[in-house]
């Protein structure tokens, strides 16, 4: 056994939360090094909880990324979408509230409002401090939320700079307890995801990408066939439900442009994340306020 063998293991449970938009997913990709979560400049982008799982040789850590917490207004879509957030709290080590560089809002106090008292650690991550012209500009934002509540640290960083996300790893890791319970997950798993998952998340990152503020949130995507046909090729076909029949014609586009436009993309990405070639149809189809049909949210796969 090498000395290294016997140094104690850590490994723990870091769940990312916060507002819409703050940039969780955009850290668990950069801490993971893989990109598992779909990102976008439009809030509600993630509807899941989504682990990201990082190893080395002294620990193993899950990231937990979550929903942006939002007002659900009346949607049943957007209440469930809240609970999955929240109830991603349970069981783990350490949470990570995220909100960036607009600062303490009502936004975010309605985000940490929403999480209530956590079993575990609460440290502030302030994001996107790249944006900020004036370092100075942190002060009022750290005096506000510093007053707001008592947090284990509060951390500027932007999650897309490595010398901030390694030392954050660092900070994670001075923080989780050493045993010897031994890592939860094999080594090489980055995810508890299944592609599918992930192929059916690509699509839906392009119709955030590529259509404007309303759609995205009116649509959702369903895989009705995912065939793996040998070692290095993959076929699918997928449903892109929308709301109302106009929405369709959106996405469809000028003779099927867009539509094309989506799927290629998304192909791409599916491409280089599976390291598989990869066949894509899709359809659109309309089904009138799936967003409150329970058995639609169910079938989609955002309720139990
Ligand atoms: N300038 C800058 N932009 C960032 C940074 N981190 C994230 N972003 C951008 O912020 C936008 C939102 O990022 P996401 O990672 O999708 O945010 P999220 O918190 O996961 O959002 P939801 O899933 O909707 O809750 C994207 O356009 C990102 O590229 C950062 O450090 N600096
Ligand atoms: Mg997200």
């Amino acid at each position: 056994m090498t000395k290294q063998d016997k140094r104690a293991k850590k490994f723990g449970f870091v769940a990312l939360v916060g507002p819409p938009n703050a940039g969780k997913s955009t850290l668990m990709n950069h801490m993971i090094g893989t990109k598992i979560a779909i990102t976008s400049r439009k809030p509600q982008t993630t509807r899941h909880r989504i682990l990201g799982i990082k190893t080395t040789d002294d620990a193993q850590i899950v990231f937990v990324d979550t929903p942006g917490i939002h007002d659900p207004g009346k949607r049943q879509l957007n209440k469930v979408i809240n609970k999955t957030a929240i109830n991603s709290l349970e069981d783990v080590d350490i949470v990570l509230f995220m909100m960036d560089d607009r600062g303490w809002n009502e936004e975010v106090e309605l985000a940490f409002s929403a999480i209530g008292k956590p079993k575990a650690p609460v440290y502030l991550l302030i994001n996107k401090v790249d944006k900020l012209g004036d370092k100075k500009a942190l002060l009022p934002m750290i005096d506000a939320a510093q007053k707001r509540h008592d947090f284990e640290q509060i951390i500027p960083l932007s999650a897309m700079q490595s010398r901030d996300t390694d030392a954050l790893w660092k900070t994670l890791l001075a923080a989780l307890t050493a045993d010897d319970m031994g890592y939860g997950f094999p080594p090489d798993q980055v995810t508890d995801k299944s592609q599918r998952f992930l192929a059916s998340e690509l699509v839906r990152e392009q119709l955030f990408r590529q259509l404007g503020q309303e759609l995205p949130y009116a649509t959702a995507v369903e895989i009705t066939r995912f065939e793996v046909e040998d070692d290095d090729f993959v076929s699918m076909d997928m449903t892109i439900w929308v709301d109302r029949d106009g929405q369709k014609g959106i996405i469809v586009g000028k003779k099927g442009a867009k539509l094309k436009e989506i799927g290629t993309r998304a192909r791409e990405q599916m491409q280089a994340l599976f390291g598989k070639r990869v066949h894509v149809s899709l359809w659109v189809k309309v089904r009138k306020g799936w967003a409150d049909n329970a058995r639609m949210l169910k079938s989609l796969g955002y309720t139990e």
